[in-house]
């Protein structure tokens, strides 16, 4: 029997497709790493893993289709059992609480501070003992532990977003000062908020996934996952001692993960949110469709090389390394649908693209280029707005209200939540924005898209 070493928070696809992958490889040889998931506000994942003994498969789905059974989870606590889980964090065998709950989920500002008038903070601090957020979730968990002289855990944040380590830490220092100044200084002294950056392609289980695990393995699995065979998880060599050995199945622990994370975030992530929106205006359904559209994939391309390159640090071969990101974004066995990937373009824009803007702005560049997909995503509002269908974004009412009757370019570059006064101020920026909307209102995405534009 394994023993319980990570708390995780938010056991959906991606953690079960690339972590929990990990994990399951670790536990082989040591087995004190065992994951407790936690899934506080939907039941449904948890509840199934429970009824399976932790066990579902991964299917691996690139040029070699394979599939294993993966068992790396061993506790699973669901929608109220808030009080088993605040024990199991108090467990000094308990070394890891990572999370991945999407951007949103870390109820940050614009400026990637904690935000203070975010429904669920303002609720957690004036019921600190009940959290809803994981930030009151990991203050509480380390007060506890403060206050049993335990050691702290690691907080090991594994979402898409720039310095993510650093941001919750601030968060959780920012929220601990509010209710107890003493346990904020210790968590600011004594806790190691790793940066991470996590990357494996993992579409949304559906019917068909079931159905395919179902008649390749004879197992009627209700919640398996996938993904591509590719995966790369990079730490902050931070970790104290007495933590998993995640290097030795294949993690890499570096003092420099801003170089892998920042290009990851702008290349990969970058080009699939403007693959998504202008994809999706076109008419295609998955990435790799979308990919096998010349015109749109050598946009992608250019918008790739020529402008989000420019703008960051050359640590390494990133010209090769956006090659490769291309030839994966091909994989044909994987049905990756656009409209996962434009969901909560609010919170995914700022470091996907608008970071790239910023930065060609500050050297002189052109952002004509950039500024395409973004009015993709201004033109998708739109659309998703006066067809009445859904906008999945945490801004969704505010979005679609713009997108049913207000000034659509002036009124969603005033949100400050999303665009920075900087950029939405900057007057270039603004036009190519303004054109680029004009252009396609009138001729669709082929108009800018094709050889010769933009
Ligand atoms: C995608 C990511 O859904 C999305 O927005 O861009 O989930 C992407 O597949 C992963 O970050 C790849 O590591």
């Amino acid at each position: 029997m394994s023993g319980t070493g990570i708390v995780h928070f938010g056991p959906g696809a991606f953690h079960r497709a690339h972590q929990a992958d990990y994990v399951d490889r670790l536990l082989a040889q040591d087995p004190r790493w065992g994951i407790a998931a936690v899934s506080l506000r939907s039941g449904g994942t948890v509840e199934a893993l429970k009824r399976q003994q932790g066990r579902y498969t991964l299917a691996i789905l690139d040029a070699e289709i394979s599939f294993r059974t993966l068992g790396a989870h061993n506790r699973f606590f669901g929608l109220g059992e808030g009080a088993s889980v605040r024990a199991m964090l108090s467990d000094p065998g308990v070394r890891i609480v990572s999370s991945t709950v999407t951007e949103k989920g870390y109820c940050l500002a614009g400026d990637g501070s904690l935000d203070l008038r975010h429904p669920d903070i303002v609720h957690d601090l004036s019921h600190p003992e009940r959290p809803e957020s994981l930030i009151g979730w990991l203050a509480l968990a380390l007060g506890d532990r403060r206050a049993a002289g335990l050691p702290p855990f690691t907080p090991l944040c594994c979402d898409n977003m720039v310095a993510n380590g650093r941001k919750l830490g601030r968060a959780v220092a920012d929220f601990a000062r509010r209710l107890d100044p003493e346990l904020a200084n210790w968590i600011e002294g004594e806790v190691r908020f790793p940066n991470t950056m996590v990357d494996s392609i993992t579409p949304a289980t559906d019917e068909r996934t079931r159905a395919m695990v179902r008649e390749a393995t004879g197992f009627d699995d209700a919640i398996p996952v996938s993904r591509e065979a590719y995966a790369a998880w990079i730490i902050e060599d931070v970790l104290p001692e007495a933590s998993p050995d995640l290097a030795s199945v294949g993690a890499v622990m570096t003092d420099d993960v801003a170089a892998y994370e920042l290009a990851k975030l702008r290349i990969l992530n970058g080009a699939h949110s403007s693959l998504a929106y202008l994809g999706l205006l076109i008419g295609h359904e998955t990435v790799a469709d979308a990919m096998g559209d010349r015109e749109l994939s050598g946009f992608i391309e250019q918008l790739i090389r020529e402008d989000i390159i420019p703008g960051l640090k050359p640590s390494f071969d990133l010209q090769a390394y956006a090659g490769d990101i291309l030839a994966r974004f091909r994989n044909p066995a994987i049905g990756h649908k656009l409209s996962q990937i434009a969901w909560d373009g609010s919170q995914k824009l700022p470091y996907r693209l608008l970071d790239s803007v910023s930065d060609a702005l500050a050297s002189g560049r052109r952002v004509e280029r950039l500024a395409v997909p973004i009015a993709a995503w201004m033109l998708f509002i739109e659309r998703q707005s006066l067809a009445s269908a859904e906008i999945v974004d945490p801004m969704a009412e505010q979005l679609a209200e713009i997108g049913r009757g207000g000034d659509l370019v002036p009124d969603l570059l005033g949100l400050v939540q999303i665009f920075p006064e900087s950029l939405a101020r900057n007057e270039a920026f603004c036009t190519a924005v303004e054109n680029a909307v004009r252009t396609m209102h009138g001729g669709g995405p082929r108009a800018l898209i094709g050889d010769g534009h933009a």
